[in-house]
């Protein structure tokens, strides 16, 4: 059986076309900044919050993040997790990912197993996901030990993507890598869709109604930014990013 927060995600992206998540780090954000920053991506139609980052926080702080941001809004908490350290009990789900192409064991199966019974003693809804490095990749690749793929080679995104899809892992994240200079290219996004039937999941670089409509258009059903949220003007870009995902559709 479907969990309730996939359930809502998979329904929101059958009638909307392609949504948008906002990705909150908690090693970049006080606790009253996560508040303010669920409430603008709230009022600007984003679809559900995820809480992660790349590095180590303290397990006191995600906890605090999280329950902040469910104490404020009433969207979704999903948890992406860099490490079993990224675990906390007060959020609805997780992804329960593993990086496909990783050298390191510990990132394909390793935390998992780790991490898999607090995920069952926390009530947790895992949502299995494939989650793939591509192009620079930034601190995710290089924490998680990735060979990235190069944005050059959609076809080996898509192969990686469909093992994925093959192992059973319902959604699939194509990675650029938080700020990195340049988004997943579209081309990369149409290969993906071109071979699997799981929702793609695209993030890493966008900043702009522009780079989010081309991800939105080729295929994206998942549109996740975290950067801008913390910029100067967070809430006229996270406005303009949903508005550009919302007219790819029209
Ligand atoms: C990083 O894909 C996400 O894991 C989001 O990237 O921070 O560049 O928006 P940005």
């Amino acid at each position: 059986m479907l969990g309730a927060v996939e359930k809502y995600l998979l329904e929101k992206i059958k009638a909307e076309g392609s949504i948008h998540i906002t990705l909150v780090d908690p090693e970049k954000i006080t606790v009253s900044d996560a508040s303010r920053l669920a409430e603008n991506s709230k009022s600007n139609g984003t679809a559900a919050i995820m809480i992660g980052g790349s590095t180590f926080v303290s397990q006191n702080h995600l906890d605090d993040v999280v329950k902040t941001i469910k104490s404020t809004v009433n969207l979704p908490t999903i948890l992406f997790p860099n490490n079993i350290t990224g675990i906390s009990s007060h959020a609805d789900a997780i992804w329960f990912m593993s990086l496909l192409n990783s050298v390191d064991p510990y990132f394909l199966i390793g935390a998992q197993i780790l991490g898999a019974p607090l995920v069952k003693k926390y009530g947790l809804e895992p949502i299995s996901m494939g989650y793939i490095i591509v192009g620079e990749g930034g601190t995710a690749g290089i924490v998680g030990k990735a060979i990235s793929v190069p944005y050059t080679k959609p076809e080996l995104a898509a192969a990686h993507a469909l093992a994925g899809q093959y192992l059973g892992m319902r959604f699939i994240y194509l990675e650029g890598g938080s700020g990195a200079a340049t988004p997943v290219p579209p081309e990369m996004i149409r290969a993906v869709k071109h071979y699997v039937d799981a929702p793609v999941i695209v993030g890493g670089g966008i900043r702009s109604k522009e780079q989010a409509l081309a991800a939105a258009s080729a295929g994206a059903d998942v549109i996740v930014t975290g950067n801008i949220t913390e910029a100067a003007d967070a809430k006229q870009r996270l406005s303009e990013i949903i508005a550009g995902i919302k007219s790819a559709r029209a």
